[in-house]
């Protein structure tokens, strides 16, 4: 299990199939949740098969695929929470440093109720930042992208949350800020790509792989935000 999943926390999917199946451990919706929240149908499935294999198969497998359909349909509707507790690296580039846009970035994902657990000011080398960005080495602009990024300071920082991963991509915005819809953080701040002002992990390895190369184990600070209560039921 990654170090940045701290916990799995179980889906609403899960939570509603578990009404519709409760012989299915939770450990076992969670990870359905998860494959399908991947897009994994495939995964799911096999997974389901996997955990009905102790029983009398066939008629254990049947029940069981009868409450796919409704994780795959929750996955995709937005209303419906499936997320997990996990953490994520947010940057604020030298753009965003430079134009005193650190507390309103910080602000709107305290404000959101993630839980800043690293924080710090760095300037990257040009080698580091071309390790951070190391998926885009064939890439026309890498070379301007690592000048860039290490051409001042970065705050570089770990938010913690249900979702957050995904989440916070959506608070950042599209890539490109002329893309960005307003009320996000590159469509409301900046206007051109290659100054888009803030950086945020794709997807789970990426945040993983990111939070342990800018930050050391004992950097982030695990504890209980007084707002969690009122955050989480
Ligand atoms: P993101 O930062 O949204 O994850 P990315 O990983 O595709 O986007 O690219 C990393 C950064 O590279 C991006 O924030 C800005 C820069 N970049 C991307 N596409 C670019 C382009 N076409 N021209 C200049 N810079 C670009
Ligand atoms: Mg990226």
């Amino acid at each position: 299990m990654a170090r940045a999943r701290l916990a799995t926390v179980v889906a609403a999917a899960a939570r509603a199939a578990a009404g519709v199946r409760p012989a299915i451990s939770a450990e076992s919706r969670a990870a359905l949740a998860t494959a399908v929240r991947k897009g994994s149908s495939a995964a799911a499935t096999s997974f389901v098969r996997a955990s009905a294999g102790s029983q009398s198969g066939y008629s254990r497998w049947l029940p069981a695929a009868a409450f796919l359909p409704a994780a795959v349909y929750m996955a995709q509707d937005p209303t419906v929470e499936a997320a997990e507790l996990e953490r994520t690296f947010i940057a604020i580039k030298p753009d965003g440093v430079q134009r005193g846009l650190i507390s309103e970035i910080v602000g709107r994902f305290e404000r959101k109720g993630y839980k800043l657990v690293a924080i710090k000011l760095i300037v990257p080398t040009k080698e580091f930042a071309a390790q951070h960005y190391d998926d885009l080495k064939e890439r026309p602009f890498f070379n301007g992208l690592c000048d860039f990024l290490s051409s001042g300071p970065v705050v570089a920082m770990v938010w913690e949350g249900q979702g957050v991963i995904k989440y916070g991509r959506k608070l950042i915005g599209a890539t490109s800020p002329q893309a960005s819809e307003p009320g996000t953080i590159r469509g409301d701040l900046c206007v051109q790509v290659s100054r888009n002002i803030i950086h945020g992990s794709d997807g789970p390895e990426t945040a993983v792989a990111e939070i342990g190369l800018w930050f050391k184990p004992e950097e982030l600070i695990t504890y209980t935000h007084n707002a969690e209560k009122w955050l989480y039921e």
